[in-house]
């Protein structure tokens, strides 16, 4: 196993019996009633996740885990394996990196002929070891639902489909310019190996979404390892890509083969899904998603209850993906005055900041709590966030209900 956490006996007996890149899922979500987007949600789908998911640091969505958010309370800057959200369109692939190979290939190679690269060939160039975050489009969805009462379709995340790790891998430009890339290269579409994705009786293919080669040269990694471990299964063994500060769907987990092409690509993922539609955005939708946007909030679950005249140190995160976090300013009296909370950790691109602040509640009842982020380029959470019908992007200041007894 790459990882130490104990799987999930059923579900890994599954996946071993079905073999490398079969699902143990591939029926039910053919079975799903109606399509409406990549983030249908079959009720009380057992995931095709290896990973044990207890109760207690995981909500099952789907094929999909969310961290509870408020458990990161007793994390620290990276998000252990054990409680990183998982995020898939059908189920984990159980790949052997002895047997994996990745393929470049598309007329954006000078030869023009595929290349190939085994998991050893990888693990002999030169490494590169980063910190960032990966974080869902759709992280926050339900609160567009919940805090501003708009309908979105989508898993319905709460604030959990984020997490911090520090990957280790090769650069892609490293890969690239072995490969050959030549330089009229616009676009790549790198592709995982776990089952197409089904949705409402359509076969959309396997996961897979145009990458700018710009970005792509620029930090971009092939990750082999999560926090000090090989890559685990759920989250893309033997090798994801990872793409920082952008959504993580870019971030293709199970990497089998990578398009360079000198024409720009297209695929559902950038066309159906992963652009902002609806009365605020242009016909047919924004541009595909590329950067994640900014949230802060308290490790608290949503109406937790305080216990009036004693002094609480409340504590949370706050990340963007747009810049360095500045400062965090906090409410507790639902938006009227705002203080400064400490921050606890140096504020860098790609990570979050802790942060806490001192209360002692006097008076009994419900509180709305706000926080509320500022980047260093002036990026500030708003109260609402600007309405799209697939829910992406939520970066509104987060009320946050608690009851004083
Ligand atoms: N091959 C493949 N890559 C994928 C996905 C997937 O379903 N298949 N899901 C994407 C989405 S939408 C997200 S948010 C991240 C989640 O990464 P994690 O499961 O490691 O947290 O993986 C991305 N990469
Ligand atoms: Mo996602």
């Amino acid at each position: 196993m790459p990882y130490s956490s104990a799987p999930a006996r059923r579900s890994l007996l599954k996946l071993l019996a079905a073999g490398p890149a079969v699902s143990a899922l591939g029926g039910l979500a053919a079975a799903a009633p109606a399509y409406a987007g990549p983030m249908d949600v079959v009720a009380d789908a057992a995931p095709g996740i290896v990973k044990a998911l207890p109760p207690e640091y995981f909500t099952v969505r789907g094929t999909n885990a969310e961290a509870r958010y408020e458990t990161f309370a007793d994390t620290g800057l990276l998000t252990p394996v054990d409680r990183f959200f998982v995020r898939s369109h059908t189920s984990t692939p159980v790949l052997d990196a002895a047997d994996w190979r990745l393929t470049l290939w598309g007329d954006g190679l000078h030869g023009r002929s595929p290349v190939h690269f085994t998991y050893g060939q990888l693990r002999d160039l030169p490494s590169v070891t980063r910190t960032a975050l990966i974080e869902c489009a759709g992280n926050g969805r339900s609160l567009y639902t919940t805090q501003q009462g708009e309908p979105v379709s989508g898993t319905p995340w709460t604030l959990g489909a984020v997490g911090a790790a520090r990957w280790r891998g090769v650069r892609l430009a490293d890969v690239l310019r072995r490969a050959g890339i030549a330089h009229d290269a616009v676009d790549l579409q790198p592709r995982g190996l776990d089952d197409p994705y089904v949705s409402g009786g359509v076969d959309f293919g396997r996961v897979r979404r145009p990458l700018p080669v710009a970005k792509a040269l620029d930090d971009v990694i092939l990750a082999y390892e999560m926090n000090g471990e090989p890559l685990p299964y759920d989250h893309g063994h033997p090798v994801r890509l990872v793409v920082p500060s952008w959504a993580g769907i870019a971030s293709v987990k199970w990497l089998g083969d990578i398009e360079v092409s000198t024409k720009p690509l297209a695929s559902p993922w950038s066309t159906d899904w992963y652009r902002l539609f609806g009365d605020a955005h242009p016909a047919g939708g924004s541009a595909p998603i590329s950067r994640q946007t900014l949230k802060s909030a308290y490790h608290l679950p949503f109406g937790a209850t305080l216990e009036a005249g004693r002094l609480h140190r409340l504590t949370g995160r706050a990340w963007s993906a747009l810049a360095p976090v500045r400062t965090v300013e906090v409410s507790t009296d639902g938006g009227a005055h705002w203080r400064h909370a400490r921050l606890h950790d140096t504020p860098r691109r790609d990570g979050w900041v802790r942060w806490s602040v001192p209360w002692r509640p006097h008076a009994t009842g419900r509180v709305t709590l706000l926080s509320r982020t500022t980047d260093a380029a002036g990026n500030t959470q708003p109260e609402r966030a600007v309405h799209n019908t697939l829910g992406y992007l939520f970066d509104a200041v987060v009320r946050h209900p608690v009851t004083v007894v």
